[in-house]
């Protein structure tokens, strides 16, 4: 018998099957809407809506229940402004130099470029960071799968503003330490990806892409 506390599951509910299926149907049809937006309107979003989709994302299950992430919320315009010259800086390295000939053709197909206009278009930018420690009392504490966590805590984060009618693009300028120093984030915190999160732009256009199916990305071991 573990000596911790516990409390009774009150939480969890089951559905009648059919009521299960269709729950899951209706969920999958409207995540299955989201497309990774480029294109972003200048339209605010009140903050509110964007607390309520980070406490869905702080749900997220982590390693030990460490909760190894930060989220910076860039709505201003300096701020934004900032993190876009260093994003391109890096972005141009990464067009021009650093990338090879193998990625560039498999970026081709989503007609991204250096440009990066939309980190100074969108409303919000967010910065998630995962957490390698944290420091309880001057000790510091380890972190245990900090990645597999904020990975889950971001999925979720995703999800939620698509749920809210908002488009996302997961940025991730590389390197971006740059982001530690922009935002003042220190040293134990690692930049994860950078969320773009705002209304899409009028014309926004996406590309003409397909999800794999099913059987491409299953396999069942029923015995
Ligand atoms: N970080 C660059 C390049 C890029 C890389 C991948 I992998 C993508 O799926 C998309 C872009 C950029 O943001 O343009």
């Amino acid at each position: 018998m573990s000596d911790y506390p516990t409390i009774p599951l009150e939480t969890f509910r089951e559905y009648p099957l059919e009521e299960m299926r269709a729950r899951l149907k209706a969920f999958y049809e409207d995540v299955n809407r989201r497309r990774t937006v480029r294109d972003f309107s200048d339209r605010p979003v009140p903050r509110d809506v964007i607390e309520t989709a980070l406490r869905a994302a702080s749900t997220a299950p982590s390693g030990a229940n460490m909760q190894p992430w930060h989220f910076a919320v860039v709505s201003g315009p300096e701020t934004k402004r900032k993190i876009r010259e260093a994003a391109e800086a890096e972005e141009r390295e990464f067009y021009g130099h650093r990338a090879s000939e193998e990625w560039l053709a498999a970026l081709a197909p989503l007609g991204t470029d250096a440009d990066k206009p939309f980190l100074e278009t969108a409303p919000y930018l967010i910065a998630v960071f995962l957490q390698k420690f944290s420091e309880e009392e001057g000790e510091k504490v380890k972190h245990y799968y900090p990645v597999e966590s904020t990975g889950l805590a971001t999925g979720i984060l995703i999800t939620a503003l698509h749920h809210a009618g908002l488009a996302t693009l997961t940025h991730t300028p590389s390197p971006m330490k740059f982001l530690n120093q922009i935002l003042g984030r220190p040293s134990n915190e690692r930049p994860f990806l950078l969320l773009v999160v705002g209304y899409p732009a009028e014309d926004a256009t996406v590309p003409d892409i397909t999800r794999k199916p099913l059987d491409e990305f299953t396999s069942f071991i029923d015995d």
